[in-house]
């Protein structure tokens, strides 16, 4: 976590963590990537479930929206 210097779960790094960034991970998943991906937001080496945890959380804390 926070080995990249953003928010663990801004996958595309655009600042946000939203649903392009679930869709990023949705992908990585489905081809159970493993390796050194974005995706692999806690970093243990494959894309999973346990990373969908960590951009959950993010997204519903609205972490790095900018609310009006
Ligand atoms: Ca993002
Ligand atoms: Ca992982």
């Amino acid at each position: 976590m926070g080995l990249w210097g953003f928010y663990s779960g801004d996958i595309n790094q655009d600042g946000v963590i939203d649903g392009l960034d679930y869709n990023d991970w949705e992908n990585d998943n489905n081809n159970f990537a493993g390796g050194y991906f974005s995706t692999d937001i806690n970093g243990d080496g494959i894309v999973d479930g346990l990373d969908f945890i960590y951009w959950e959380q993010n997204n519903n804390n609205f972490i790095g929206a900018v609310i009006p």
